[in-house]
């Protein structure tokens, strides 16, 4: 299998970190590749129509995409760990998809300071999305520590990611502000040697 890679995509971190997490590094080549929504990366024009990394080439069905699927994929391969059945799943899945929110609004102001022209720029839409990134970092510290101090599991995989990208990306607007428990479970998870291993490299 073929991922198609960035070394600072938290998506692609995700999938990262499950390969380190349930030992299937070794079954998949990585091909870095660079690309943005005006700029879209070469190689994935014609294999993955929305051009957006992670793309996961298989050799023995289509492409997947995007990093949900392919890491659903990816867990059930080795057994099934990281999405648990049961009562359980949904909240895996409803914790991923918040996580996942939040790095959606934290890359589009990415974009809108890096590829938008100065003078096009809309602070007020910034500062919407992170309004999205602050209520999402509020709930997870109000409602999800319990589920996020238990064992491992692909919703904390997603949020130990996303909250990697705000330090990576907008750390001076502080989401440890307000949100005492998870930053120290935060700390605690950004040791693990999966998201060690995978530190974005600028
Ligand atoms: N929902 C997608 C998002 C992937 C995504 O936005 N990846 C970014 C890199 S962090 C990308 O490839 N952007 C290029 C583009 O938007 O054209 C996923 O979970 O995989």
């Amino acid at each position: 299998m073929k991922l198609y890679h960035s070394l600072t995509s938290p998506y692609v971190r995700k999938v990262m970190v499950l390969l380190h997490e349930t030992e299937q590094l070794g079954d998949v080549e990585l091909e870095t590749v660079a690309g943005t929504p005006v700029a879209p990366a070469a190689p994935l024009i014609g294999k993955a129509p929305l051009t957006k990394v992670p793309a996961l080439e298989r050799p023995d069905g289509p492409t997947l995409f995007d990093s949900r699927v392919i890491c659903a994929f990816l867990d059930d391969r080795a057994g099934g760990r990281l999405y648990p059945e049961g009562a359980r799943r949904w909240d895996v899945l409803t914790l991923e998809a918040l996580a996942d929110g939040i790095l959606d609004a934290a890359l589009l102001m990415t974009y809108e300071s890096r590829l938008r022209p100065e003078d096009k720029q809309w602070d007020e839409w910034v500062d919407s999305q992170w309004v999205k990134v602050e209520r999402a970092c509020a709930v997870l510290n109000q409602r999800w520590m319990a589920h996020l101090s238990s064992p491992l599991d692909m919703g904390q995989v997603a949020v130990g990611c996303a909250l990697g990208y705000l330090d990576l990306r907008h750390d001076a607007r502080g989401w440890r502000k307000g949100n005492d428990a998870l930053a120290t479970w935060f700390a605690e998870f950004d040791a693990r040697p999966s998201m060690v291993a995978t530190r974005p490299v600028t």
